[in-house]
């Protein structure tokens, strides 16, 4: 049976929660096809490297979902995950990383391994607004999405890694011209990439 691995962000800057983790934590599983192991990370540079290696050691998936929040109106499928941390504004811990390579011996990009094009398909055919991203900017999210990829090129793990950068939630913008998508999209692009996966 297929291991999916899920997961989603603490809140971080001004929001009290993160639309990733709301849908990671409603994601319940009806059927018996796949195990879903669900994973709330840290908005933490430092704290998401450690905890990489050791989260595809300890539950070995055969495919990594992530999510993070993103101030878009669409659902940003990510292509490309760099190497490269450069903060504009200090993560959880206080720590501003500039301008620094993730790891010395890394790639200095990796693509994800899931099929994203079919993904945006998928989404699209649902009329829920889904694009594919060239970039997963330089924060916590980019920061995760290359530990992924690097630790499973580094250890030859055949785990499909993707991430996916979600709109934010309705309650999460106070202004109504702010884009926000609702939970109940979000898990309905859920359900669509665990079918086609
Ligand atoms: N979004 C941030 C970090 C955590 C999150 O949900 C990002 O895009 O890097």
């Amino acid at each position: 049976m297929k291991r999916i691995l899920l997961t989603g962000f603490e809140p971080f800057h001004e929001y009290k929660i993160n639309s990733s983790w709301s849908l990671v934590d409603s994601f319940k599983n009806t059927t018996s096809d796949f195990e879903s192991i669900k994973l709330l990370l840290p908005v933490e540079f430092k704290a998401v490297s450690n905890l990489v290696p050791e989260i595809l050691k300890q539950y070995n998936p055969d495919i990594v979902l992530a999510f993070g929040q993103c101030t878009g109106d669409s659902i940003r499928i990510e292509r490309v995950a760099l190497n490269l941390d450069d903060a504009r504004t200090a993560d959880n811990s206080g720590y501003t990383p500039i301008d620094e390579l993730i790891h010395v011996d890394g790639k200095n990009a990796y693509f994800s391994s899931l099929p994203i094009k079919a993904i945006q398909h998928a989404v699209v055919a649902k009329n829920i607004p889904a694009i594919i991203s060239n970039s997963a900017g330089t924060y916590v999210c980019n920061h995760l999405f290359y530990e992924l990829l690097y630790w499973c090129d580094k250890l030859s793990l055949p785990t499909k890694i993707g991430f996916l950068h979600l709109p934010r939630l309705p309650e999460q913008v106070t202004d109504t011209q702010q884009p926000s998508m609702p939970l109940q999209q979000m898990q309905i692009v859920l359900h669509e990439i665990i079918k086609i996966l």
